[in-house]
């Protein structure tokens, strides 16, 4: 098989790497809720247990479904490191945290270590990219979510779907300590909040859509955002950005692929051909009807072919092909991938809901 890592990178390389704005960080301590630390902390707790039985959920695992397409993934450069310091750092400074994920990805793009980063402080979830997922499969999440002690909301940060709710949601989280705060006299008390998420979730293109901006950077490359940065959305709510962090190590290799499908894992570590063989293998265990039409294929036919000929099947079908008439399977592979994380092939939720549909 061909390597293609050198087409990729030239694909990519029109994104240059450049260093973030530093901190502006200039708040002083905001306290956390007090009095309902206890039924915080059940919450926390049954989120911990809910983070283990989710490592547990993740399927196939590693050891049982490891393909001859499978590569090992892992990307956790020193800024990551950094950044979970500043993360833990700034907690002092704000009264929640918006954990941001990817709605087609909702077990495999939650950071396991944030637990034990955020400790007590109150949590609730953004579903983003949520026009890229299964509408159904969300919902269901959202109910799991809930049984969790955590409230989630989805997002489309692309329309800003479901900004609105925002607001709502992290003051019904923060009701307590409003409450507190209204009592003591201080009416319009601003909220803090910390966005944090994996890489390339649309943490920054939340803020920008939220605060109707475009102060914060944003591209479509994972790594974008390198330093914490607050913004203002109004006189009562300021945000604060975080770079993306993954973790040292994705236990299920799985993981590791489906972030990789997504784009939160830079392209470059990847060999692009490989992860779209596996990606065809994903999808042929429960194939999408936008799959089958886009590329005019039979279900039936392609259930079991091997991900290579498939490919060159789309290759051939979309006229991709080298001298020789041969399929041109580096450039298949490319629009694959491009087309998966558009969502033409199908609003996919990669991680399957707890009641084991799609
Ligand atoms: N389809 C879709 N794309 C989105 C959505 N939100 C963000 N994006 C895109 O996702 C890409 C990454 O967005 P960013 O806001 O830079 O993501 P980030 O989480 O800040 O990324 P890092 O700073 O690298 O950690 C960009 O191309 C956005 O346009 C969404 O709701 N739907
Ligand atoms: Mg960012």
């Amino acid at each position: 098989m061909k390597n293609n890592k050198g087409a990729i990178k030239g694909k990519r390389q029109r994104y240059a790497e450049k260093n973030k704005s530093k901190p502006q960080n200039n708040f002083k301590g905001g306290k956390s809720s007090g009095n309902n630390r206890s039924a915080k902390s059940a919450a926390i707790r049954a989120d911990r247990a809910a983070h283990k039985k989710a490592r547990k959920m993740r399927e196939p695992s590693a050891n049982t479904d490891l393909s001859q397409n499978s590569q090992y993934i892992q990307w956790f450069p020193g800024h990551m490191t950094r950044t979970k310091r500043k993360i833990q750092a700034d907690l002092k400074l704000v009264d929640a945290v918006a954990e941001i994920i990817d709605a087609r990805l909702p077990l495999s793009s939650r950071n396991p270590d944030l637990p034990s980063l955020l400790g007590n402080k109150p949590r609730i979830i953004l579903m983003n990219k949520c026009d890229l997922a299964d509408p159904k499969a969300t919902k269901q999440w959202i109910e799991y979510f809930k049984t969790r002690g955590l409230k989630a909301i989805e997002l489309d940060c692309k329309t800003g779907r479901g900004l609105n709710n925002f607001v709502t949601v992290i003051r019904d989280e923060l009701s307590e300590q409003i409450a507190k705060w209204e009592s003591k006299g201080m009416k319009n008390h601003s909220l803090r909040v910390m966005i944090v998420g994996i890489p390339n979730v649309g943490k920054s293109s939340f803020i920008n859509r939220i605060s109707k901006s475009t102060k914060a950077k944003v591209e479509d490359r994972p790594g974008v955002t390198r330093g914490n940065q607050w913004f203002t959305i109004d006189k009562n709510i300021e945000l604060l950005d975080t770079p993306g962090v993954l973790w040292p190590r994705f236990d299920d290799q799985i993981v590791g692929e489906k972030l990789a499908f997504t784009g939160a894992v830079k392209d470059q570590i990847t060999d692009t051909e490989q992860l779209v063989l596996r990606l065809l293998e994903y999808l042929q265990k429960d194939i999408p009807t936008m799959f089958l039409e886009r590329f005019e294929l039979d279900g039936e036919e392609i259930a079991d072919m091997p991900p290579h000929t498939l490919l060159e099947v789309i290759a051939k079908k979309r006229g991709m092909l080298v001298s020789g008439g041969e399929a041109d399977i580096e450039r298949a592979a490319v629009m694959v991938l491009d087309e998966f994380r558009a969502a033409k092939l199908g609003r996919i939720t990669l991680d399957k809901s707890p009641n084991g549909d799609r």
